[in-house]
């Protein structure tokens, strides 16, 4: 039953430069498998254009309409798009073959290759398979359950960041016409730890730079962030700052491919030259030591006055106390934290010291630590410092992930909404909504397992792999009454169910969505508050499926019936009745469907980028003192980093192949530093299981199987791929404040893998699910 087997697994040298050709050799490659020829040339020049689709790979800003490429995507914007728009169906007959339990011995990878889901099925109590349903009775049943509930909070709303303005809207409309604000989202575990500083910083959560300041920018730093991988098109605005002058600082234990040389497909110098070095400088910090190292730039630009005092004075607070924090950093415990030295660190602030204008960009690097919080607001207090916020070539950068994770937050998907925007659903619609706050992604698993919530509806993503500490949350879902997912693809949340389990397949971006009205269209909003329309060029994947919006409404309907006379059918019938909804309800979006249908779209206010106002409670940006958290690694152990592959979009594995880190085959590796790996009595090529350490308390956590790679990276610190390693983060080791889970800062130990089964050590393990493989290994402890 393997799709793959673990023994091809073969390791080369990292590589120096990303993209070129073999980006466009691999992007082709994969584009024709999945869809054949006609399909792949329909499908990716429409991509990104601005008639076109927008990618769902990323969150990146496309450039204006008139200076976009024929060719506007990446290799992995072009693996996404072969991932939905595939050939291939899983079809009831496909559903009536294979047993759940059958299912979900398969390995994510394995599951996705299955292919386009095309009916509606459910899982009756009980039952061993799942089997068709229809439409109706499906939203019948889900209404049924919703009713039958003691207390609208026992029902959780979860949204993966996939998902239309459109269909976003029409969502927590419902939810809070239901009765709760339980609108977890995968934000919550991605860049929720930004959303929180930023506001309290500067008053609004989001990045304050356009596409523009990019290009503009004197200094780029690029903190936490594998933009060759994740966002493949930033390589080519950071190309274009270089020829304008930027200089790039990268900041990361690693020294990925894609922060060292750029090779533009776009270009002959990319195809067959030497392409564009991007970072010219590299600081290989130790992983959570970017706090540190923050607080020991600022204390050089205060020694130095590299400081724009008159911006200090007009709108910010704070800065006396921060001056003296600082001022006051202890040099040891910097050195210590980042594992930089001081020439490094200052060769560092030196940099910013001669820039005018600095773009900061950061990523799950920074947002996944348990001080994520702290160390983004030492981020805003340096932007800060030197009037880097509403001035051109400046500014802060947090790059998104999922493409419209950041429109999902500005239509309402948030437990913890202003009350501001409460207030607008309540004049739009004639109800009061709750007004208490709902739970996030971590504080819903704890309900589930607490037996305080019963109902689980996903809109997108992949709830039970993408969350830490998969042991717990499996079993906290299989608690369920009932897990709704709707869905393209096949993924294991809907293999660890409730008692009633329902698959609802969905339209995706790249389809065409008729309803009655004719043809419809959706917006979505980039890392850069862009906003603008998309419509999908493909004949959907089965005539059964319907648009997450049809199915939100008829779940509404069968719910709600004709509560507060809210006209679920006029917004499925026709986009442009929840567009009007949208303009009167959410902040900045006055004459949305005028604005967002031209050509490009339009930007959302943003009051500091805009004007320098910042909407605080003192009506100042807010300097904030935060102490140097250091994580303690005991002995014998490493702080390990869950990150992707090349080959990966969270948790859909496209393929086992993460070229620049020079990883073919498989997965199931842990990279580690030469010297680590023989202090701790191993050598390169060994296989170990992975055992987390975690205090508070005794569960074992761990993940078998990795094969040992030595690899450049900091004394002390390992990674591993997401999610194979999730089942190792605790669930409730989470960032202060934002309660983000530390999917970077996993303290571990590595044990040999001496009592697995000899095809657990060479082969298969992808084919093994963690969560099975860890009943296998009560391990003895075995400390170095
Ligand atoms: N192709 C593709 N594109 C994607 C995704 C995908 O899976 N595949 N996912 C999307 C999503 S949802 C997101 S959120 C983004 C994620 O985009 P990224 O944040 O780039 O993703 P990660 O792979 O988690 O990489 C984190 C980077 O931070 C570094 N890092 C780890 N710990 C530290 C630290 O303590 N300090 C510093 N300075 N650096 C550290 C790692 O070495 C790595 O380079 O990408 C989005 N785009
Ligand atoms: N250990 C560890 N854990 C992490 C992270 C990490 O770095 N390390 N990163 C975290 C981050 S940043 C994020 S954002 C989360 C991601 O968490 P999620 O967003 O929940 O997960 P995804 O893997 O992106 O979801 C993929 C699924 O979405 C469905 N899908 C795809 N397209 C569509 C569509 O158009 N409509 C609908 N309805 N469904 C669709 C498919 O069925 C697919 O299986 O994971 C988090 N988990
Ligand atoms: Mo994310």
């Amino acid at each position: 039953m393997s799709d793959y087997d673990e023994a091809d697994l073969h390791i080369e040298k990292p590589k120096t430069h990303a993209a070129g050709p073999v980006a466009v050799a691999v992007s082709m490659k994969r584009a024709l498998g999945h869809m054949g020829a006609v399909r792949t040339a329909k499908t990716l020049l429409d991509l990104n254009q601005a008639e076109g689709f927008d990618c769902m790979s990323c969150a990146w800003p496309d450039p204006d309409p008139g200076h976009r490429h024929a060719a506007e995507f990446c290799e992995n914007g072009a693996k996404a798009v072969a991932e939905e728009a595939t050939t291939t169906r899983a079809t009831p007959e496909f559903f009536a073959r294979h047993s759940i339990a059958e299912l979900d011995a398969r390995s994510e990878h394995w599951l996705g290759q299955q292919g386009r889901i095309t009916h509606p099925m459910v899982r009756l109590p009980g039952a061993t398979h799942y089997e068709p349903i229809e439409w109706d009775d499906a939203f019948r049943l889900i209404g049924d359950e919703l009713n039958s509930l003691a207390s609208p909070d026992e029902a959780l709303f979860y949204t993966s960041g996939r998902a239309s303005n459109e269909a976003a809207f029409v969502y927590q409309l419902f939810a809070r016409a239901f009765g709760t604000n339980n609108l977890p989202d995968c934000s919550n575990m991605c860049h929720e730890s930004t959303s929180f500083a930023l506001q309290e910083t500067i008053g609004i959560g989001k990045a304050s730079v356009t596409l523009d300041d990019v290009y503009d920018a004197e200094l780029i730093i690029l903190a936490g962030q594998n933009p060759g991988t994740n966002h493949p098109r930033m390589l080519s605005a950071l190309e274009k700052a270089k020829q304008n002058g930027a200089k790039i600082i990268s900041i990361n234990p690693l020294r990925e491919a894609g922060l060292l040389n750029f090779k533009n497909p776009q270009t002959a110098r990319g195809m067959v030259g030497p392409g564009t070095d991007l970072s010219d400088y590299h600081l290989p910090i130790k992983i959570n030591g970017d706090l540190a190292l923050f607080q020991a730039i600022g204390s050089l630009l205060l020694k130095w006055d590299s400081i724009d005092h008159e911006f200090v004075e007009s709108y910010t607070a704070g800065f006396d106390e921060w001056r003296e924090h600082v001022a006051s950093v202890d040099w040891n415990v910097v050195t210590d934290a980042t594992g930089l030295t001081v020439q490094q660190i200052t060769k560092a602030a030196e940099m910013l010291r001669d820039s005018k204008a600095t773009v900061f960009c950061w990523a799950m690097g920074l947002t996944q630590h348990r001080n994520a919080v702290a160390t983004i607001k030492e981020v805003t207090n340096l932007a800060l410092a030197q009037g880097n916020i509403g001035k051109r070539g400046a500014g802060l950068l947090p790059v998104r992930g999922h493409s419209n994770v950041q429109g999902d937050r500005t239509m309402g998907i948030w437990e913890r909404v202003p009350e501001l925007f409460l207030d607008a659903i309540e004049s739009e619609f004639g109800f009061d909504p709750p007004r208490k706050h709902g739970l996030d992604t971590i504080d819903s698993i704890r309900a589930m397992r607490d037996g305080k919530a019963h109902f689980f509806l996903g809109l997108g993503g992949n709830f039970a792999q993408a969350t830490p500490d998969s042991e717990v949350t499996f079993e906290a879902l299989r608690r369920m009454r009932m897990t709704v997912h709707i869905s393209t693809k096949i993924n294991r949340s809907h293999l660890v169910t409730g008692d009633i389990a329902l698959i609802l397949p969905t339209l995706g971006r790249t389809e065409k969505d008729v309803q009655k009205s004719g043809p419809q269209w959706i917006s979505v909003e980039d890392s850069t508050c862009s906003v603008h329309s998309s419509r999908g060029p493909l004949k959907p994947a089965s005539e059964y499926l319907r648009s997450e919006i049809a199915i939100l409404t008829g779940i509404a309907e069968a719910t709600l019936g004709d509560r507060y006379g809210i006209d679920w059918r006029a917004m499925r019938e026709d986009y442009r009745n929840i567009r009007t909804h949208i303009a009167r309800v959410v902040s900045g979006c006055d004459g949305y469907e005028v604005n967002v249908r031209r050509p490009g779209g339009f930007i959302l206010p943003h009051p500091p980028r805009d004007s320098r106002k910042f909407e605080t409670p003192s009506g100042k940006a807010e300097f904030t003192s935060s102490p140097i958290d250091v994580l303690h690694v005991p002995d014998g152990h490493l702080l390990l980093q869950t990150l992707r592959s090349h080959d990966q979009f969270n948790t859909t594995i496209y393929g086992l192949s993460d070229r620049y880190r020079g990883i073919e085959g498989g997965r199931r590796v842990v990279f580690v530093h030469r010297e680590d790996i023989a202090a701790l009595g191993y050598r390169d090529g060994d296989f170990v299981d992975l055992v987390t350490k975690w205090d508070d308390d005794d569960i074992d956590r761990s993940a078998s199987n990795f094969r040992i790679v030595e690899y450049d990276t900091p004394r002390g610190c390992a990674a591993a791929y997401y999610p194979e390693t999730n089942p190792l983060v605790p669930l409730d080791s989470t960032a202060t404040d934002s309660n983000c889970p530390t999917s970077k800062s996993v303290v571990i130990q590595l044990v040999p893998a001496g009592t697995t089964t000899a095809v657990d050590n060479h082969g298969h393990q992808d084919e093994m699910r963690s969560d099975e493989v860890h009943k296998k290994h009560p391990q003895p402890h075995h400390l170095s």
